[in-house]
């Protein structure tokens, strides 16, 4: 009859065996991957929304040029949820007098419209 210190030593290499057969499946496995995604994921296109034609859409960003002008308005701006990803940017307003609320520096939160003609700015405010 084997004594406690045998079935010790008996459970310690059934450990050891076990852990280290699940370190050899994982490295195995971690080989497979490059052959299952042979494109590199920074090489994969950024998927971009199709925005809906007459819905609005909430932003937020920081004035970086006007044109009242021509009525447009440059904005570094924040994601904008269902329609595109950070980016500096310029946009027509929807009306001139838009452009009189706010100027350069200026944190802004503002509504996008996409008309099917292009996207307008319909209403723009400072923050904060
Ligand atoms: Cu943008």
């Amino acid at each position: 009859m084997p004594n406690s210190r045998t079935q010790n030593l008996g459970w310690i290499l059934a450990v050891v065996l076990v852990t280290s057969s699940a370190c050899h499946r994982e490295i195995e496995r971690s080989a497979l991957v490059p052959q299952q995604s042979p494109t590199p994921p920074a090489l994969k296109p950024i998927a971009v929304p199709s925005p809906i034609i007459g819905k609005p859409y909430p932003g937020k960003g920081v004035v970086k040029l006007i044109n009242k002008k021509e009525g447009w308005i440059e904005i570094d701006h924040e994601e904008i949820e269902g329609l595109m990803p950070a980016m500096e940017m310029e946009w027509f307003v929807e009306k001139k007098p838009l452009l009189d609320k706010v100027k350069v520096g200026d944190k802004v939160k503002f509504t996008v419209i996409e008309t099917g003609k292009g996207e307008i700015i319909t209403e723009l405010e400072k923050i904060e």
